[in-house]
């Protein structure tokens, strides 16, 4: 990236991990940082780590972080030219995106055009198919009535799906596996896309059993150069929740990856997009792969693309946002070694993973080689109910696959976090099973081999933890001293955390 003066200053329109992943990169390009909070965020770890903090409304984000108008005006009072706006919230936004466009403020993300096409799943999937990209089997236009439907989906064959036009992550979506189904599967789905979107538009798409997920990280500056950085694997999810995203996929060799990756560019330069997006796919049984949607955003599982390319990606976004061509190459650009993500949720994965928010009583972050914790929280600081429950990211990067499954345990094992519940003990057990160290898990994946866990792992856990705990409270109030001699042996909170860390 050479050439063109970068932003004074930026403001960071979000919370958490990915607030404290921008203004690192803002930090390290030499640009001052501006973030914002709400009322439950006042102690927040961002707000301590931006050069300035702005408050913006009350602790719901519709009154705070989806709050346009306060957003905006921050930017201006601050005098920033620039927002990111990270994840969620208002990242895929076309509104925000064409408010801060008309405000003369630059929208470190996509243009409003582009934005807007890819939200729009079907516009989407006629654009791609005409550009030539493999879509899946099915109509390509929402369904006018139950009637249409029903002849669509036998000309498509059944098992079939319909999914929400306005969609993403899961809502509206239903399995039919025959035409008795299809009613109520139609009138579930707009009724479920209605109030999750506030548009009912539905249509079919050929089911496809069992697909990993698999996509590709795209950058395109404003003059149309468009590079892919290679894909991430992301089928080990829970009810649309992604936990676990790794790079390279167990699944490609390089001749499928080299196909993808010229099949991501193309749909990126077929809507016109600029700045960071990812385009993900359905990879089925037989290695067909078919466009799925574009995420339009920078994505919580960024840095496994970042550890393996060794590029920033906010850097990057950063840069093509104040008019700097791409100096990357795609001739240029490998993958080198594997890393693995595991998301740490404020979740209860004992307790069906309902919400754990409170007070951190307790954090210790793993360290060491390979190993990068992006953490958004600290001790001594309160979980608020109100938002996303992702605390923390740990990301580990070794030689190959396997050296890179041992790291993540080890570095899970010296994780400590106390005063909520964390999937931590969960994690662990995914990365240990054979299944997913074969690299042979698909989008079924925990429910077909995780779904007993929670009875197994109860008891066992609560011990665990309970270990943990006293043996942090030892290691926080008692000093160590020598013992005298001839005492009986003393409690040892090491020799406790040996155990903790044993998985015993
Ligand atoms: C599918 C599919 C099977 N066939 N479409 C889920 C989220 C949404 N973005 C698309 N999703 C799926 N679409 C067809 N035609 C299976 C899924 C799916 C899935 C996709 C990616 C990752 C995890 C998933 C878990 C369940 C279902």
């Amino acid at each position: 990236m050479a050439e063109g003066k970068l932003f004074d200053k930026i403001l960071i329109a979000n919370r958490g991990e990915i607030a404290v992943r921008v203004i690192r990169a803002c930090r390290e390009l030499g640009i001052r940082s501006v973030g914002v909070y709400s009322e439950a965020d006042r102690a927040a770890l961002h707000c301590r780590m931006a050069d300035e903090a702005v408050p913006v409304g009350p602790a719901p984000s519709l009154e705070s972080y989806l709050n346009m108008d306060r957003i905006i005006e921050a930017a201006k009072r601050t005098g920033c030219r620039a927002i990111h706006p990270g994840y969620g919230f208002l990242a895929e936004n076309a509104d925000f995106c064409r408010r801060c466009e008309k405000e003369d403020i630059v929208f470190i993300g996509p243009n409003s055009a582009a934005l807007e096409l890819v939200g729009d799943k079907v516009r989407a999937r006629r654009a791609m198919e005409k550009a030539g990209v493999p879509i899946i089997p099915g109509m390509k236009s929402v369904a006018a009535d139950d009637e249409e439907c029903a002849a669509q989906a036998r000309k498509i064959g059944y098992p079939v799906m319909v999914k929400a036009s306005a969609g993403g992550g899961g809502k509206g979506m239903r399995i039919v596996s025959g035409e008795d189904e299809l009613r109520p599967a139609l009138e579930a789905g707009r009724r479920e896309a209605k109030s999750a979107f506030g548009d009912d538009s539905v249509y079919l798409e050929k089911y496809i059993e069992e697909p990993r997920h698999v996509e590709f990280q795209v950058l395109a500056d404003d003059s149309g150069d468009t590079v892919h950085l290679f894909e991430r694997e992301c089928s080990i999810q829970r009810r649309h929740q992604k936990i676990v995203e790794e790079s390279p996929s167990p699944a490609l060799d390089p001749e499928l990856r080299m196909k993808m990756g010229e099949t991501a560019r193309k749909v990126m330069m077929a809507a016109k997009y600029n700045n960071a997006g990812t385009v993900e796919f359905l990879l089925d049984r037989n290695k067909r792969f078919y466009f799925l949607e574009v995420n339009a955003r920078l994505q919580v599982e960024h840095p496994v693309t970042e550890m393996v390319t060794g590029v920033d990606l906010v850097q990057q976004q950063i840069g093509m946002a104040s008019g700097r061509k791409l100096s990357l190459r795609q001739e240029e650009l490998g993958q080198r070694g594997h890393a693995i993500e595991c998301r740490i949720y404020a979740e209860d994965p004992t307790n069906n993973f309902l919400p754990s928010p409170g007070r951190i009583l307790y954090l210790k972050e793993p360290s060491g080689p390979g190993v990068r914790h992006d953490c958004g929280i600290y001790s001594g600081w309160d979980v608020p109910i109100h938002y996303d429950p992702i605390l923390a990211k740990l990301i580990v990067w070794a030689e190959d696959r396997e050296a890179a499954c041992r790291r993540m345990l080890s570095a899970l094992g010296d994780y400590v976090l106390l005063g909520i519940r964390t999937p931590i003990p969960f994690l662990r057990d995914v990365v240990r099973h054979p299944v997913f160290r074969e690299g042979k898990a698909t989008t079924g994946f925990i429910k077909e081999h995780m779904e007993g866990w929670a009875a197994e792992a109860k008891d066992g856990e609560k011990r665990r933890l309970a270990l943990a705990a006293a043996a942090y409270l030892a290691l926080d109030r008692k000093p160590a001293s020598r013992p005298t001699a001839g005492a009986r042996e003393a409690y040892s909170p090491w020799k406790a955390l040996g155990r903790w860390r044993q998985g015993e």
